[in-house]
């Protein structure tokens, strides 16, 4: 066991922790994202306890009345990030809340993933019981939002109405989409990002203005769901998203258990997302999952990490799992044994992969402690243990960076980025002690 590894890691927590929440890093994200909470708190869950429980709830502190969950809460004022609360002007909306300033538009739902977790993880049950019953409502209002209007046609798939909503910033996936959106002339705001790292890694200037005008655009429907699905060149089904709200309603069923409310809903839903992922997002051509984008009406045939994430949430078969990680397994992305960090974000082969810039090729710790699991459920232990070694090595190696090089390993974007320390805490510690109690 690797103690010094465990100590530097926690180290990065501590610093990023304020007393009520966790930064993402002190510089580039001084505010409280919405996934990253979900993952600093898996961390958390083997080691503080209680401050994975204080993160959740500071999050959920943001919640809007419809159960919108924001992705970004600003507690303190301070701290410089573009675009802050005057930007996103979200109290045209009376279901926003006026404190804690948030943002408008939301996150992958990993939320009950953590929640699930955390109980998992407890030594004292009866307290994490309680925990749970609080938090119950809050996730089950957010899970119904993103159900009741995001899936216009019912299908069981949600879409997201914005890049930053995938967590996946300026992944190729959003190139197309974003093309319908014209941005010319010169930005009227200062980034502040560019400042802060390497201005080549980071999105473009031409990105950030389709960025603000899908906010400006949110702004001037007052954040109406409706209003914006109507008017919005920019409705994608995204894999991930859904994924995770798939496997985050199996774990809200197994809260509700725990608590005596009623699991079936929730086990409702995941099969009919996990059903319709596999009807409708499934690329049988290439052996994974791809995007669906509402406007233009036809899938994006664009390959990135998320395309495998289905594994996490059991969604493929058998015979799906074992095409995936032949894909997986390939020059495309990343062949056993090859000089490569498992796993890169985007297909190596294709047009404008990049080892530097944001999403579009680095290797990102979140993406492969998701794949890992989903590797380990479905017994490739090979493909995972390599991925695991990324998760080691690349932090051990080089720093707790925000995203690495697939080849050379150097760290980029954010240094002392808490999610990168936080799931090497979780691979380190489930590794080493099954200490997850029965339940
Ligand atoms: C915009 C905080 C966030 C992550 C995202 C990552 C990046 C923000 C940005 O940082 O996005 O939300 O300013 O680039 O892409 O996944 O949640 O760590």
């Amino acid at each position: 066991m690797d103690e010094a590894l465990i100590k530097a890691a926690l180290a990065v927590l501590d610093a990023n922790w304020t007393g009520r929440f966790t930064r993402p890093s002190a510089r580039l994200y001084p505010h409280q994202w919405s996934w990253d909470a979900a993952f600093i708190a898996i961390g958390y869950a083997h080691v503080l306890p209680e401050r994975a429980e204080q993160e959740l709830r500071s999050l959920f502190a943001g919640q809007w009345r419809n159960g919108l969950l924001p992705h970004i809460v600003f507690h303190e004022p301070s701290g410089d990030y573009f675009p802050g609360p005057e930007v996103w002007e979200v109290t045209c909306n009376p279901d926003a809340p006026s404190n804690p300033p948030t943002s408008g538009i939301v996150q992958p739902p990993n939320h009950a993933i953590t929640a699930w977790r955390l109980y998992r993880h407890a030594r004292d049950r009866a307290s994490a019981r309680r925990f749970l019953a609080a938090l119950y409502p809050r996730l089950k209002a957010w899970h119904d939002y993103l159900y009741r209007e995001r899936d216009p046609f019912h299908e069981g798939l949600v879409y997201i109405r914005h890049p930053w909503e995938s967590g996946m910033d300026n992944a190729p996936l959003w190139d197309q989409p974003l093309s319908r959106i014209a941005a010319d002339g010169p930005l009227p705001f200062q980034r502040v990002d560019k400042q802060v790292v390497n201005p080549a890694d980071r999105p473009t200037d031409t990105d950030y203005a389709r960025y603000l005008h899908l906010v400006a655009l949110f702004k001037a429907c007052r954040y109406e769901e409706a209003r914006i699905r109507e008017r919005c060149p920019f409705l994608i089904q995204d894999v991930l998203f859904n994924t995770l709200l798939c496997q985050a309603e199996r774990d809200l069923a197994e809260i509700a258990r725990v608590i005596g409310e009623d699991p079936e809903p929730h086990e409702t839903r995941a099969s009919l997302t996990a059903a319709a992922i596999n009807r409708k997002l499934w690329d049988d051509a290439h052996g994974l999952y791809v995007d669906y984008d509402l406007v233009a009406e036809r899938p994006l045939d664009v390959h990135v990490v998320a395309g495998f994430i289905p594994l996490f949430a059991g969604i493929p078969s058998p015979a799906q799992a074992r095409r995936m990680c032949a894909y997986l397994d390939s020059r495309s992305f990343c062949r056993l044994g090859d000089r490569c960090y498992a796993v890169p974000s985007y297909d190596k082969q294709a047009r404008g992969f990049s080892r530097q810039r944001y999403w579009r090729g680095p290797v990102w710790i979140n993406m492969n402690w998701l794949l890992y699991q989903g590797l380990q459920r479905y017994g490739e232990r090979e493909y995972a243990a390599w991925v695991r070694n990324a998760i080691i090595d690349l932090p051990r190696r080089y720093g707790f960076y925000e995203y690495y090089d697939p080849e050379a390993g150097c760290g980029h974007g954010a240094d002392r980025f808490s999610w990168t320390a936080a799931l090497l805490l979780d691979v380190l510690y489930t590794c080493r002690s099954e200490t997850v109690p029965p339940s």
